[in-house]
């Protein structure tokens, strides 16, 4: 009954409409199916995704080669293995990679079937999903942190920050939560459009203006704040994803105009926008091996969550480089950046051991799977990132959370922010 009985993959295809993998595992009588996310940031330190380059009739972009290996190797690996046994399933898979950055299977291959046994083993226990991860009860829903306007490599306006966010902090339940961001959002729509600007969005649902400055941006998310009845800074905190890889060249940085400049004037830009736009979080301020940068910038600002997402790219031993150096005080985890369930979860149990908040995220490239809803829950992490309220792959993640939220009933609580 719980032995894995087949492993089948096939190409499907993401949010921004590229191949990735889907994987379908099969128990005697139950079946799950995943669907690996894909970034468009990337860090270089991330486990590899397996693209075939030589394939032209998909411009180099299709994953069938990983899907061979799902159908060959990995299901012979797999077939006959405890469902329920997730470590097993995970080491027998880092195992027949051998690898570090996982160049043989592809991080997509492994990661796609390591979460459709995750998903089929709650499924044969007869659980929700985020029940099978580490808390045990009093599950709490983590705070949204909204996408609102998308800039930087998820749309070509020439916003140099790539993710303008909104955390509803004064939302006492996950549905206030929603309801908080949809009014913003509403209005955010109503501004731009009087503007005469362009109301379409980027990649993750946020809106993509063609506007070409980060403060021209916050401007625009301060003023509906207060269209909405809102408290910048107390009901709402502005929240960003500087994604600063994408901005350094010579060990200067261009986070803030055009313009590339020290790390001390980065900072001091800093300083001015957290205070004049009360901004609470920010994601990758700095490139990825620029350490020392890090723990300037966390020397230098109180209160403030710094969270590494392409620095640590969910990575145990990058994570404790970062513990070590004060690098931050936030992590960003992403399943595909590692590639097993087993992994994730062990970096998430570490991060909070030190003291390190918690925020899950989805990839640019996503889909309708919403595994990191339930990862969310399941982990007791603070915040969850999966964009805007707009493109159903998105939504799809809040939804699920209204549901988790509504199944725990009078139990739900939201969690620390
Ligand atoms: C990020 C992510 C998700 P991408 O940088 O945090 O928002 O973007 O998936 O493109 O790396
Ligand atoms: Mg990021």
């Amino acid at each position: 009954m719980n032995k894995i009985l087949k492993v089948l993959a096939r190409q499907v295809f993401d949010s921004r409409g590229n191949p990735t993998v889907e994987a379908e595992i099969f128990t005697k009588r139950n079946s799950a199916r995943a669907i690996c996310p894909s970034g468009a940031s990337t860090g270089t330190y991330e486990a590899f995704e397996k693209r075939d380059k030589n394939n032209k009739k998909y411009l180099g972009k299709s994953v069938f080669n990983a899907v061979h290996l799902i159908n060959t190797k990995i299901a012979k690996t797999l077939k006959g293995q405890n469902i329920h046994n997730q470590e097993r399933i995970d080491a027998l898979l880092i195992n027949l990679d051998g690898t570090p950055q996982k160049k043989n299977l592809g991080a997509n291959a492994m990661l796609a079937v390591s979460m459709a046994a995750k998903k089929l083993s709650a499924i044969v226990k007869k659980k929700p999903l985020y029940q099978t991860f580490l808390v045990k009860n009093n599950y709490k829903l983590p705070y949204p942190l909204m996408n609102i306007i998308n800039g930087g490599a998820h749309a070509n306006n020439g916003l140099r920050i790539q993710e303008f966010m909104i955390r509803p902090d004064c939302a006492k339940n996950f549905a206030e939560a929603m309801r908080v961001c949809f009014v913003v959002i509403k209005n955010l729509y109503e501004l731009i459009k009087k503007k005469g600007l362009s109301i379409s969005v980027g990649d993750e649902g946020g809106f993509a203006p063609m506007i070409n400055s980060n403060n021209q941006a916050l401007d625009l998310i301060v003023s509906a704040i207060k269209k909405s009845g809102f408290k910048n800074g107390k009901d709402i905190s502005i929240c960003l994803d500087v994604a600063a890889n994408e901005l350094f060249k010579k060990n200067k940085y261009s986070i803030h105009s055009k313009k590339y400049v020290t790390v001390e004037k980065s900072i001091k830009e800093y300083i001015k926008i957290i205070k004049k736009y009360k901004i609470k979080s920010i994601e990758d301020p700095f490139e990825e091996n620029d350490w020392n940068s890090w723990n300037k910038l966390m020397k230098s600002v109180n209160k403030i969550q710094i969270v590494g997402d392409d620095l640590y790219v969910t990575n145990l031993q990058r994570l404790k480089i970062g513990f070590l150096n004060l690098s931050s005080n936030s992590i960003l985890i992403k399943l595909n950046q590692i590639g097993t369930v087993s992994e994730t979860l062990d970096v998430i149990k570490f991060a909070q051991a030190i003291g390190f908040k918690t925020i899950i995220s989805h990839r640019s490239g996503d889909s309708e799977d919403t595994f990191i809803a339930d990862l969310a829950v399941g982990t007791n992490s603070n915040q969850i990132k999966t964009g805007s309220l707009a493109r159903s792959e998105r939504v799809a993640k809040y939804n699920q959370l209204i549901r988790i939220e509504e199944q725990l009933g009078k139990k739900a609580k939201m969690n620390k922010i």
